[in-house]
């Protein structure tokens, strides 16, 4: 059974803040109106063409925004709308923050390694602690609930709370943005065994580091999650980011590489250490890893930016072709269309076909379609042990639709954020959400 996908719901309060330095899309958006509604739409759109073609498509849920809870532990005290006037005044880049529907992208929910792989024989998930960036290190405990509340069977799953953020070493963790598992051929499921790919910014001994913005996942922290999984050594490969693409904007590995089955599709420019990163790879995946690198001269690191040619998903079919799931943006761009085109008509890699999607929302805060979903290889037999409410069929998809368009605003800017109505439709929005998708209390505003 080819993998499964879970795409992060995007939340009633998506917005433009700005938060994330070092990513380009979200620092030139900065303060534009957002359309929680239309993300939202986008979203489920994608999750409809993947399921279309054949494979499993499953959904995370939203996060509470904005997260009160956050905003009292930092000394904000009286009614929530008490609350929210004082911060909004106070702080509004805090409110922003705490309001951010940055859990959409489940490419940063966790690390995923399949039973396969694993010590016990069982699928560990690692929820990533995002310390780098406020907004997104307040989402791990609600992101680890919900896996819970999906991935409940605890004789094939286990769902790891995220690492601690600080301790003597640093370990900043982005979860799969960050980690490629390769198979020896197209068949990327549960019954295929995996090398485990594990891309860092910054370690004690790193010959050079990004000079502008800041390198969000660590090595140690990579080799804690592959030890707290169980995986063997032996399968795991550790490769540095080229400082230079950070600095130009590539702020997870997701932005410039993508890898699946037994095919890498990375730019020129992905690794610090190009050819020994290639080598390790071989040696590890065997002969039929297929690398396809895009040159500098084909694609500039600014055209794989701005395009996020790298962020498309790169899915086996079920009659084992690849196809890629590209944004909208990449069909608009004549290099990387060319590109895009020569990479399918080359016989010598298993990509057939490319599929562009409107993900405009997403993408105008650095999000392209791999960064909204969270691969999980399975067995059959593992998916019938998930909670199937979170599986999206055509019956839950137009749930999910009708309910996107009950509950979410067409439109938000900055000064809605404290808005006390929009506290109050989101928590009810949400609160239905837990009832379709089956999975009990995981808010705070529940409990
Ligand atoms: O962490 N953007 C997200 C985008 C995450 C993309 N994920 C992957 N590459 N896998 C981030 O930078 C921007 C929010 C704002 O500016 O309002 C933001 O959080």
């Amino acid at each position: 059974m080819p993998e499964a996908n879970f795409d992060g719901l995007v939340g009633p309060t998506h917005s433009y803040a700005g938060l994330s330095y070092g990513n380009v899309a979200s620092a030139r958006n900065q303060g534009a109106a957002s359309s929680p509604r239309s993300a939202a739409l986008q979203g489920l759109a994608k999750m409809e063409a993947v399921a279309a073609l054949g494979l499993v498509q499953g959904v995370l849920p939203p996060h509470e925004r904005p997260h009160i809870p956050t905003l009292r532990a930092l000394g904000f005290a009286g009614s929530d709308a008490e609350v929210l006037a004082r911060v909004a005044k106070e702080d509004p880049v805090l409110l922003a923050r705490v309001s951010s529907a940055s859990a959409m992208w489940t490419a940063n929910a966790a690390t995923v390694m399949p039973a396969a792989d694993t010590r016990d024989g069982r699928t560990h998930f690692v929820a990533a602690n995002l310390r780098e960036m406020f907004h997104r290190a307040i989402e791990p405990p609600v992101t680890a609930r919900a896996l819970r509340a999906i991935f409940a069977d605890s004789a094939r799953f286990e769902v790891h709370d995220a690492l601690p953020p600080r301790t003597a070493d640093d370990f900043g963790d982005e979860g799969a943005a960050n980690h490629t598992r390769l198979t020896a051929s197209a068949a990327n499921g549960g019954e295929s065994r995996g090398v485990h790919f594990f891309v860092y910014g910054a370690s004690a001994g790193a010959r050079r580091i990004p000079a502008r913005f800041p390198a969000r996942q660590t090595r140690s922290a990579s080799e804690r999650v592959a030890e707290l999984g169980g995986l063997d050594q032996a399968c795991c490969v550790f490769a540095q980011q080229n400082a230079d693409a950070i600095d130009a904007g590539v702020f997870h590995n997701d932005v410039i590489a993508v890898g699946n089955g037994n095919m890498l599709l990375c730019h020129e420019l992905a690794f610090e250490d190009r050819s020994g990163t290639h080598a390790a790879l071989r040696r590890a995946g065997g002969e039929s890893l297929a690398i396809v690198e895009i040159a500098a001269d084909e694609v500039s690191l600014e055209d794989a930016v701005r395009s996020y040619l790298f962020n498309s998903q790169l899915l086996t079919l079920p009659d084992g072709t690849m196809a890629l799931v590209s944004p909208w943006e990449c069909s608009e761009n004549a290099r990387v269309r060319a590109a895009i085109d020569r990479v399918i008509a080359d016989p010598a890699n298993p990509l057939a076909r490319a599929i562009f999607m409107d993900v405009r929302e997403s993408m105008r805060n650095g999000g392209g379609p791999a960064c909204l979903r969270l691969r999980v290889p399975m067995t059959s037999e593992d998916l019938a042990a998930v909670n199937r409410a979170a599986i999206v069929d055509a019956a839950k998809l137009e749930e999910l639709r009708a309910w996107v368009m009950r509950r979410y605003r067409e439109s938000l800017r900055a000064e809605d954020l404290a808005d006390p109505a929009l506290l109050r439709e989101s928590r009810d929005a949400l609160d239905e959400l837990t009832r379709i998708l089956a999975l009990g209390s995981i808010y705070d505003f529940q409990r």
